[in-house]
């Protein structure tokens, strides 16, 4: 096993982190001043989303400059204050690459825009119209169409995301070799890897073929002409063979719409070009997939089913790939709103749910507040909201589409990406703790009961949950090299599975839902098994044979010693 297989890592958002000198911004002091609190939680890894200078767009993922840091972020010696501080207390920094797209104020796209012979015009892609419009049918993630007019040349660019956002020439050697150089850049500042943004759409299918409309808006996601495409793979080979090849780093790449074995091959552990994937497949099953916007809609996750998603991942990269595991992160809402009961059962369902992430294989994620079971913002005005995506969804449904805000509202609280975006919450005080300023975004309104000073003080919150399974995971080779075994893969609420290694064998025990369950008849507990960590009740305890609402439990079922045989 590498070290990334064995790792937790942590991931911040550095506007919603720290704010170090109260601009309202979080900034990178503001992070290295948090250090202690991630080493006493336990990760290993933090995942720093981008903090290069940018166009203001889409929350540092349109970058104008590779190699710097934003201004309101700080400076490069600060980063490397961070970066030393981190690796002082053994922990490693993973920073974001995002290569699919650069911003439109980039200096390449600035030369490109210049005019058709510029040196610079094949960075992007760029295509006559075709009957006075866009080149093709497809649509932008950010909404409307993915094609741009340059009104300079009459030409129009592709950008899978905002207008400002407009996507790299992968087909160019040169874009290839700007971006190698610029990995290097990083990686020889010491840094321990890249997660790699939206890294599988690299390869767009050639000539651009419309998309099948699929529903009533005019430009629909071509996904399956962009999503793992003809090249992809002899991009990363390439780039692993050229940059990663000569460093000890994990890689992490964005993978919407793989599958188990496409992510076998990207992540084999002789031939594969990256370490592990952010797979999507269970962020699809609390949407209406028949809806206009599937992305935008909520319906209620059936537990079989996200069994079957997470069985499927598990065995599918078992002893093949690697994996990683998360139930959050920046773009999509808080884990304990969306899989569990940001109501009556806040604590119990985040812990659970904390349960699952660690005891699967694969390498987990912990998205920064969910250590302390943060919910959902659901601001009630779209005033409150700065992201791209939530305001243009507002802006074609309600202010030209005429819809009730009421309703657009509902799916932003659901599913916007805000929710997660808020500033952490410290303590109680002004500003939560986070800036002595005014917030870039306003506080989640939860910030006096749920904060960090609050959770340190308390014995049994979420956060020391979290740091005694970061720990149990170090301690047990069934947890990152085990086997993966659903016992009870049809039933409604109860997730029940073991980890076996050759060492020791492991069940988890897992109640989804506010209702009690008896497991009599339904599952037995063997009568040797010793219970490692709980929700409900505390190691060695011997609990009952009935689960409480959102209870978790890991049982250790079998050692070498007892068995004397490995299995
Ligand atoms: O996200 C891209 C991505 O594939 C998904 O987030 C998806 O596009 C989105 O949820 C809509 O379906 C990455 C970053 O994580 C995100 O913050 C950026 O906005 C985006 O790329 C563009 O760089």
């Amino acid at each position: 096993m590498t070290w990334w297989q064995r790792s937790v890592v942590y991931q911040i958002y550095p506007r919603s982190f720290m704010d170090s000198d109260g601009d309202g911004m979080g900034d990178l002091r503001g992070i290295t001043a948090k250090l202690d609190y991630l080493h006493t939680l336990g990760v290993d890894v933090v995942w720093l989303c981008p903090v290069y200078p940018h166009g203001g767009v889409d929350g540092g993922y349109d970058i104008t400059d590779y190699r710097g840091i934003a201004p309101e972020y700080g400076t490069l010696a600060d980063w490397q204050e961070l970066l030393a501080g981190l690796h002082t207390r053994g922990m490693k920094l993973v920073m974001d690459l995002v290569v699919n797209h650069t911003s439109d104020r980039h200096p390449w796209f600035l030369e490109a825009r210049k005019g058709v012979g510029s040196p610079h015009r094949d960075y992007y892609l760029w295509e006559p119209g075709r009957d006075g419009g866009p080149p093709s049918n497809w649509g932008s993630h950010f909404g409307g169409s993915a094609w741009q007019l340059d009104p300079a040349t009459g030409e129009y660019y592709l950008h899978l995301f905002a207008p400002e956002q407009p996507d790299l020439n992968w087909a160019s050697p040169t874009v290839r070799r700007e971006v190698y150089d610029l990995m290097r850049f990083w990686l020889d500042l010491g840094i321990d890897g890249f997660r790699m943004d939206t890294i599988n759409m690299l390869s767009k299918a050639p000539g651009y073929p419309d998309t099948a409309p699929g529903s009533d808006y005019a430009y629909p996601l071509a996904e399956e002409h962009f999503l793992n495409g003809p090249e992809l793979l002899t991009y990363l080979r390439e780039m692993h063979a050229e940059v990663l090849s000569a460093y000890d780093v994990m890689t992490v790449g964005e993978t919407p719409g793989v599958n188990p074995d496409q992510a076998a091959v990207l992540t084999d552990p002789q031939t594969g070009p990256l370490s592990m994937v952010f797979q999507f497949d269970h962020m699809a099953l609390d949407k209406d997939t028949g809806s206009a916007r599937p992305r935008w809609t909520t319906v209620p996750y059936s537990v079989p089913e996200l069994k079957a998603v997470l069985g499927r991942w598990q065995t599918g990269l078992h002893g093949r790939g690697w994996n990683s595991l998360y139930l959050s992160n920046h773009d999509v809402p808080r884990m304990v709103s969306r899989y569990g009961d940001d109501g009556a059962y806040r604590v119990a369902s985040a812990k659970l749910l904390a349960t699952l992430l660690f005891t699967l294989q694969g390498t987990p994620y912990v998205y920064q507040g969910d250590e302390l079971g943060v919910p959902n913002a659901k601001f009630t005005s779209i005033d409150d909201y700065r992201d791209v995506d939530t305001l243009n969804l507002y802006r074609e449904e309600v202010t030209e589409g005429g819809r009730d805000p009421a309703d657009i509202l509902a799916m932003i609280h659901n599913k916007g990406r805000d929710n997660a975006r808020t500033p952490m919450p410290w303590n109680a005080g002004p500003g939560a703790g986070f800036t002595t300023g005014t917030p870039w975004i306003p506080l989640n309104p939860t910030y006096a009961d749920i904060n960090a000073e609050a959770a340190l003080a308390d014995p049994d919150s979420v956060y020391w949950y979290y740091r005694d399974l970061i720990r149990l995971r170090r301690g047990h080779p069934a947890i990152v090299d085990g086997r993966y075994d659903d016992l009870r893969p049809t039933h409604d609420t109860l997730y029940a599975y073991l980890r076996t290694h050759a060492q020791e064998q492991l069940l988890v025990l897992l109640n989804f839902g506010g209702a009690v369950l008896d497991l009599d008849g339904v599952l037995e507990i063997p009568a040797n098994a010793e219970l490692l960590i709980g929700n409900y009740a505390a190691p060695g305890e011997v609990p009952s044979g009935t689960l409480q609402p959102w209870e978790a439990r890991v049982y250790v079922t079998r050692t070498v010693e007892e068995t004397g045989t490995p299995g």
